[in-house]
Protein backbone atom coordinates (compact mmCIF):
# COMPACT_ATOMS: atom_id res chain seq x y z
CA UNK A 1 0.00 0.00 0.00
CA UNK A 2 1.00 3.51 -0.58
CA UNK A 3 0.30 6.31 1.55
CA UNK A 4 0.74 10.05 0.01
CA UNK A 5 -0.23 12.59 2.97
CA UNK A 6 -1.92 16.23 1.69
CA UNK A 7 -0.86 14.86 -2.02
CA UNK A 8 -3.40 17.64 -2.59
CA UNK A 9 -2.77 20.94 -1.90
CA UNK A 10 -5.61 23.36 -0.66
CA UNK A 11 -6.34 24.81 -4.25
CA UNK A 12 -6.38 21.44 -5.95
CA UNK A 13 -8.69 20.18 -3.16
CA UNK A 14 -10.70 23.10 -3.73
CA UNK A 15 -10.76 22.34 -7.51
CA UNK A 16 -11.31 18.60 -7.03
CA UNK A 17 -14.46 19.65 -4.26
CA UNK A 18 -15.98 21.98 -7.56
CA UNK A 19 -15.96 19.64 -10.10
CA UNK A 20 -17.38 16.87 -7.63
CA UNK A 21 -20.55 19.56 -7.30
CA UNK A 22 -21.04 19.70 -10.37
CA UNK A 23 -20.87 16.08 -10.85
CA UNK A 24 -23.24 15.77 -7.75
CA UNK A 25 -25.87 18.27 -9.37
CA UNK A 26 -26.56 15.60 -12.16
CA UNK A 27 -25.94 12.09 -10.41
CA UNK A 28 -26.99 13.07 -6.86
CA UNK A 29 -25.83 11.23 -3.84
CA UNK A 30 -28.26 8.44 -3.27
CA UNK A 31 -28.58 5.88 -0.12
CA UNK A 32 -27.19 2.29 -1.52
CA UNK A 33 -28.68 -1.04 -0.14
CA UNK A 34 -27.18 -3.80 1.24
CA UNK A 35 -26.98 -7.42 -0.95
CA UNK A 36 -30.06 -9.58 0.83
CA UNK A 37 -30.90 -7.44 4.20
CA UNK A 38 -31.67 -4.56 1.88
CA UNK A 39 -30.06 -2.24 4.31
CA UNK A 40 -29.41 1.26 4.12
CA UNK A 41 -25.94 1.58 3.91
CA UNK A 42 -24.70 4.67 6.07
CA UNK A 43 -22.15 6.39 3.26
CA UNK A 44 -24.45 8.08 0.71
CA UNK A 45 -22.88 7.34 -3.12
CA UNK A 46 -22.57 8.36 -6.54
CA UNK A 47 -20.09 7.67 -9.41
CA UNK A 48 -18.29 9.40 -12.11
CA UNK A 49 -16.99 7.73 -15.24
CA UNK A 50 -18.08 5.05 -17.60
CA UNK A 51 -18.86 2.73 -14.65
CA UNK A 52 -20.07 3.14 -11.12
CA UNK A 53 -20.13 0.75 -8.53
CA UNK A 54 -23.46 0.08 -7.01
CA UNK A 55 -25.31 -1.92 -3.75
CA UNK A 56 -29.08 -2.97 -3.62
CA UNK A 57 -30.92 -5.69 -2.31
CA UNK A 58 -31.47 -7.80 -5.14
CA UNK A 59 -29.05 -7.42 -7.27
CA UNK A 60 -25.65 -6.73 -5.07
CA UNK A 61 -22.62 -5.53 -5.64
CA UNK A 62 -21.70 -4.77 -8.98
CA UNK A 63 -20.63 -2.14 -11.80
CA UNK A 64 -23.18 -0.56 -14.31
CA UNK A 65 -22.95 2.35 -16.64
CA UNK A 66 -26.01 4.18 -15.40
CA UNK A 67 -27.36 5.91 -12.58
CA UNK A 68 -29.62 3.95 -9.92
CA UNK A 69 -32.51 6.66 -9.23
CA UNK A 70 -31.79 8.92 -12.27
CA UNK A 71 -31.14 6.32 -15.21
CA UNK A 72 -28.52 8.37 -16.57
CA UNK A 73 -25.07 7.72 -17.76
CA UNK A 74 -22.37 8.41 -15.07
CA UNK A 75 -20.76 12.05 -15.87
CA UNK A 76 -17.45 11.87 -16.83
CA UNK A 77 -14.34 11.57 -14.33
CA UNK A 78 -13.04 14.98 -13.68
CA UNK A 79 -9.41 15.20 -15.85
CA UNK A 80 -7.40 16.06 -12.23
CA UNK A 81 -7.99 12.74 -11.21
CA UNK A 82 -6.84 11.23 -14.56
CA UNK A 83 -3.79 13.04 -14.31
CA UNK A 84 -3.50 11.42 -10.75
CA UNK A 85 -3.98 8.67 -11.69
CA UNK A 86 -1.71 8.28 -14.36
CA UNK A 87 0.93 9.97 -12.06
CA UNK A 88 0.60 7.49 -8.90
CA UNK A 89 -0.72 4.32 -10.21
CA UNK A 90 1.35 2.12 -12.15
CA UNK A 91 -0.77 0.69 -14.28
CA UNK A 92 -1.00 1.34 -17.97
CA UNK A 93 -4.90 2.11 -18.43
CA UNK A 94 -7.00 4.20 -16.97
CA UNK A 95 -9.84 3.94 -14.51
CA UNK A 96 -12.89 3.04 -15.60
CA UNK A 97 -15.04 4.04 -12.22
CA UNK A 98 -14.85 6.63 -9.58
CA UNK A 99 -16.93 5.64 -6.84
CA UNK A 100 -18.01 8.94 -4.96
CA UNK A 101 -18.86 8.27 -0.96
CA UNK A 102 -20.33 11.05 1.47
CA UNK A 103 -19.87 9.94 4.93
CA UNK A 104 -22.13 12.84 7.00
CA UNK A 105 -22.14 12.60 10.90
CA UNK A 106 -22.12 8.76 12.39
CA UNK A 107 -21.56 7.16 8.77
CA UNK A 108 -18.44 4.73 8.38
CA UNK A 109 -17.52 1.87 6.56
CA UNK A 110 -16.98 -1.70 7.52
CA UNK A 111 -14.18 -3.90 6.91
CA UNK A 112 -14.47 -5.01 3.18
CA UNK A 113 -12.05 -6.23 0.34
CA UNK A 114 -12.82 -4.57 -3.00
CA UNK A 115 -13.03 -7.69 -5.21
CA UNK A 116 -15.78 -6.49 -7.57
CA UNK A 117 -13.43 -5.70 -10.41
CA UNK A 118 -11.85 -8.16 -13.19
CA UNK A 119 -8.02 -7.06 -12.71
CA UNK A 120 -6.47 -7.05 -9.60
CA UNK A 121 -3.47 -5.95 -11.31
CA UNK A 122 -4.73 -2.50 -11.22
CA UNK A 123 -4.62 -0.38 -8.04
CA UNK A 124 -7.60 0.99 -6.03
CA UNK A 125 -6.99 4.67 -5.58
CA UNK A 126 -8.72 6.53 -2.87
CA UNK A 127 -8.70 10.73 -2.36
CA UNK A 128 -10.24 11.81 0.99
CA UNK A 129 -11.70 15.88 0.95
CA UNK A 130 -13.28 17.28 4.45
CA UNK A 131 -13.09 15.82 7.79
CA UNK A 132 -10.58 13.10 8.94
CA UNK A 133 -11.83 9.66 8.33
CA UNK A 134 -9.96 6.89 10.38
CA UNK A 135 -9.11 4.19 7.83
CA UNK A 136 -7.98 0.99 8.99
CA UNK A 137 -6.22 -1.71 6.53
CA UNK A 138 -5.34 -5.33 7.49
CA UNK A 139 -4.47 -8.22 5.44
CA UNK A 140 -6.23 -10.40 2.96
CA UNK A 141 -8.00 -12.17 5.62
CA UNK A 142 -10.39 -10.79 7.87
CA UNK A 143 -8.28 -11.53 11.04
CA UNK A 144 -5.03 -10.12 10.25
CA UNK A 145 -4.07 -7.47 12.60
CA UNK A 146 -4.68 -4.23 11.37
CA UNK A 147 -3.30 -0.86 11.00
CA UNK A 148 -4.67 3.00 11.62
CA UNK A 149 -4.17 5.89 9.11
CA UNK A 150 -5.98 9.40 9.72
CA UNK A 151 -6.88 9.75 6.43
CA UNK A 152 -7.51 14.34 5.98
CA UNK A 153 -8.52 16.36 3.54
CA UNK A 154 -6.16 15.96 0.61
CA UNK A 155 -4.80 12.41 1.49
CA UNK A 156 -4.12 9.63 -1.37
CA UNK A 157 -3.91 6.41 -0.37
CA UNK A 158 -3.41 3.12 -2.82
CA UNK A 159 -4.06 -0.54 -2.29
CA UNK A 160 -2.09 -2.19 -4.36
CA UNK A 161 0.04 -5.30 -5.32
CA UNK A 162 0.29 -7.22 -2.18
CA UNK A 163 -2.47 -5.70 -0.52
CA UNK A 164 -4.72 -4.43 -3.51
CA UNK A 165 -6.99 -7.12 -1.72
CA UNK A 166 -6.66 -6.26 2.05
CA UNK A 167 -9.67 -5.67 4.34
CA UNK A 168 -10.23 -2.10 5.04
CA UNK A 169 -12.94 0.46 6.47
CA UNK A 170 -13.72 3.29 7.99
CA UNK A 171 -14.24 3.31 12.00
CA UNK A 172 -15.19 6.91 11.77
CA UNK A 173 -15.21 10.24 11.00
CA UNK A 174 -13.84 13.18 12.94
CA UNK A 175 -16.13 15.85 13.17
CA UNK A 176 -15.20 19.83 12.89
CA UNK A 177 -11.72 18.40 11.38
CA UNK A 178 -11.75 20.41 8.18
CA UNK A 179 -13.51 23.50 6.91
CA UNK A 180 -13.27 22.45 3.00
CA UNK A 181 -17.11 21.50 3.55
CA UNK A 182 -19.17 24.07 4.46
CA UNK A 183 -21.78 21.13 5.32
CA UNK A 184 -19.47 19.51 7.06
CA UNK A 185 -18.38 15.12 7.00
CA UNK A 186 -16.47 13.68 4.67
CA UNK A 187 -15.88 12.77 0.69
CA UNK A 188 -14.06 9.71 0.00
CA UNK A 189 -13.15 9.00 -4.03
CA UNK A 190 -11.88 5.45 -4.94
CA UNK A 191 -10.74 5.14 -8.31
CA UNK A 192 -10.91 1.71 -10.00
CA UNK A 193 -9.98 0.27 -13.17
CA UNK A 194 -13.08 -2.54 -13.77
CA UNK A 195 -12.11 -4.38 -17.07
CA UNK A 196 -9.36 -6.53 -18.13
CA UNK A 197 -8.03 -4.24 -20.97
C1 LIG B 1 -12.94 5.48 2.51
N1 LIG B 1 -12.08 3.66 1.26
O1 LIG B 1 -11.80 5.90 2.63
C2 LIG B 1 -13.18 4.08 2.03
N2 LIG B 1 -10.98 1.15 -0.95
O2 LIG B 1 -13.93 6.13 2.80
C3 LIG B 1 -12.04 2.48 0.65
O3 LIG B 1 -12.93 1.67 0.78
C4 LIG B 1 -10.87 2.15 -0.14
O4 LIG B 1 -9.53 3.88 0.77
C5 LIG B 1 -9.94 0.78 -1.72
C6 LIG B 1 -8.75 1.44 -1.68
C7 LIG B 1 -8.58 2.49 -0.86
C8 LIG B 1 -9.66 2.86 -0.06
FE1 LIG C 1 -12.72 -0.09 -0.38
Amino acid sequence: MQYYPQKLDREAQVALLDALRRIMAVAPLYTPTMPRSGRPMSVHMTNCGPLGWITDKDGGYRYQATHPVTGNPWPPMPQMLLDLWDEVADYPFPPEACLVNYYAGAAKMGLHQDRDEEDFAAPVLSVSLGATGIFRVGGRSRKDPTRKFELKSGDVFMLDGEDRLAFHGIDRILAGTSDLLPEGGRINLTLRRVTKP
